[in-house]
Order: structure tokens, then C-alpha cells, then sequence
């Protein structure tokens, strides 16, 4: 029988694009081609940091990682991220970018506690155990826990992001999707306690991107001093769910921009609006 995978919660569909920009092109239009790239740039995060669908946008100036910015999208629906999407491609400033590595993933609560909790009252699979199971992925929905995993808001102050995406092993001896949901459910609790020393200092949003994209969970922590980044990682490293399970991808770390910081950033203040 194949081992019982956790119940799950969705939110926010998320796009994390990071480009190249083509600065020769940028430096080769004349000012008022500057002026328009900018001031549509600036626009278009502007309106997008609280769209009325829900979601939001943030840009990211990366540091080293061979791109110059990341862009973080969240929103209800595929379609307004893939409008988003184009939208952004359409524009002046879209026009010299290139994209060096994109990742699409949806914002995922893994309810391992409820999923084992229910597992031992009911068998899985049954009527009984799905009805029991939905009952406790309704209660935890409403949590504000939970909410925020799912429909996550950035402290203002925390302007230091990190993205890699990650996926769980499978090997022999070391293959997570084999283990059981109680081994599984320890695994991450121990995983959360670490999280949760961070507690004010890191913000994790955790996507899920299995039959989504390459990894199986996009991760985005957001910090307001970038070593923090590098503490909780090194930290959990040393957790059995990373230690022996976790595999990772490209990392990318970013500074958040505002609006008004994209005219001296793109060294364009002739531009400003
Ligand atoms: O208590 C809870 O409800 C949340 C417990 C929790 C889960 C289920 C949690 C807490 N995480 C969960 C899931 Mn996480 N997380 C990571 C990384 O670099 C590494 O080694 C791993 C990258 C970090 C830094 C981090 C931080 N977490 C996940 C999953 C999905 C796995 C699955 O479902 O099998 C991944 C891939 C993942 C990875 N985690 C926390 C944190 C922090 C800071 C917390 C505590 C914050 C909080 O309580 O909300």
C-alpha cells in the first residue's frame, strides 16, 4: 500500500520571475524612451502591490545569483497571474528584460498533524476517514495560522528576501514519499520547531509546485537582516527533514524595491515621475 500523503490546503497561485536586463538597449533609447520604460515600470507596481482580485507584486533587485531583478507575484487564479505576466512582457520595461529563471508554484498549508490524527480514528481511505479529514482541513482554514500561510502578507520591515526551490529525496533508505505519515508528521514538527525559533525574524511562505514545476516546493523567506537567512538555513541543515531528505535548487537573494527606488537604480532620475 503506498504511504498516506498529508492533506493539503491552497491559496495564492505565485510567479517568481528572476531577469536579465539588457542595459545596452535601456542606455540606447533616448530619454523620453527612458522616461516611458521607468515610469511604466514604477506604475505597474504600484498598482499591483494590492490588487482588488487579491494577491500581490514585489520586485526585488538580486544580488549576484546572475539576475538583476526578481519578480514575486501572487494572485487568486492562473489566469490573473498569466495576464500579469504578459502585461509585464508587453510593457516598455518588459521589453528589455529577459527571463532567467521562472517558478510557478501555488501558496500550500501541509495539514500533517490532522492528516495523522485522523489516520489513527479512521482508515484512510474510507468514507468515514475523507469526511473526518475535510471536517479538519474546514477548521484549519479558518485559522489565522493557516491563513497566512496561505494568503501571505510581507512585513513592511522585512525587505530582504530569499528564493530557492526544494524537493524531498527519493532514494533507497532515504525516500520521504515511502515513509510513513507518522515518521513524516514527527519530521516536521521538529522541522517547525526550528521555524518557529525564527519566529519575528523570518517570514516563510512555503508553495507547493509538484505537477506545477521542475522542484516540489518553492520557498520564500523574507527577513529584515539577510544573515538571518543564512542562520535558519544553515540551522535546519541539521534537521532530519533537510538532512537526510531535503534537496535544493538555484538560490536567489534579493532587496526589496519600491517604486520610487526603480529612477536611481536604473541610474534614469532624468526619468523620474
Ligand atoms: O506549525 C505549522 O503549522 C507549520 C509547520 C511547518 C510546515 C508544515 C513549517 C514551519 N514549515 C512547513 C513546511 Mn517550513 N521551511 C522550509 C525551509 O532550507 C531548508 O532546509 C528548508 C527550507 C525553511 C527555511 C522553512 C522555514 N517547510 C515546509 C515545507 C513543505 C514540506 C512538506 O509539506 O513535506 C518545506 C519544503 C519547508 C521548507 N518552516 C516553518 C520555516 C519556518 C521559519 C517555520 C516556522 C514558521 C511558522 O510557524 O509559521
Amino acid at each position: 500500500m503506498s504511504a498516506l500523503p498529508p492533506a493539503t490546503l491552497e491559496g495564492w497561485y505565485a510567479l517568481h520571475t528572476a531577469v536579465v536586463m539588457d542595459w545596452r538597449a535601456f542606455r540606447a533609447l533616448d530619454a523620453s524612451g527612458r522616461a516611458a520604460a521607468v515610469r511604466e515600470v514604477q506604475e505597474l507596481f504600484r498598482t499591483q502591490a494590492s490588487p482588488s482580485e487579491g494577491g500581490w507584486s514585489a520586485a526585488f533587485g538580486v544580488v549576484g545569483g546572475g539576475a538583476d531583478w526578481l519578480f514575486v507575484h501572487f494572485r487568486p487564479t492562473l489566469e490573473r497571474l498569466n495576464e500579469l505576466e504578459l502585461r509585464l512582457r508587453q510593457s516598455r520595461f518588459g521589453e528589455l528584460l529577459q527571463p532567467v529563471y521562472e517558478y510557478l508554484s501555488v501558496t500550500e498549508a501541509g495539514l500533517y498533524h490532522a492528516t495523522s490524527e485522523v489516520a489513527r480514528e479512521a482508515e484512510p481511505g474510507s468514507a468515514e476517514f475523507e469526511r473526518a479529514l475535510a471536517a479538519r482541513a474546514e477548521e484549519e482554514l479558518r485559522t489565522p495560522h493557516i491563513r497566512t500561510r496561505l494568503y501571505p502578507e510581507v512585513p513592511a520591515e522585512m525587505r530582504y528576501v530569499s528564493f530557492y526551490p526544494m524537493s524531498k529525496r527519493r532514494a533507497p533508505g532515504q525516500n520521504w514519499y515511502a515513509l510513513g505519515i507518522e515518521e513524516r508528521t514527527r519530521l516536521m514538527r521538529d522541522h517547525g520547531l526550528t521555524g518557529r525559533r525564527y519566529a519575528g525574524r523570518i517570514f516563510q511562505v512555503i508553495t507547493g509546485s509538484i505537477g506545477l514545476d521542475d522542484w516540489e516546493w518553492g520557498v520564500t523567506l523574507f527577513a529584515r537582516d539577510p544573515l538571518d537567512f543564512k542562520r535558519i538555513v544553515t540551522e535546519m541543515r541539521y534537521d532530519e527533514a533537510s538532512a537526510v531528505y531535503g534537496e535544493f535548487g538555484r538560490f536567489f537573494t534579493g532587496i526589496r524595491i519600491s517604486p520610487e527606488d526603480w529612477p536611481a537604480l536604473l541610474r534614469a532620475e532624468d526619468a523620474a515621475v
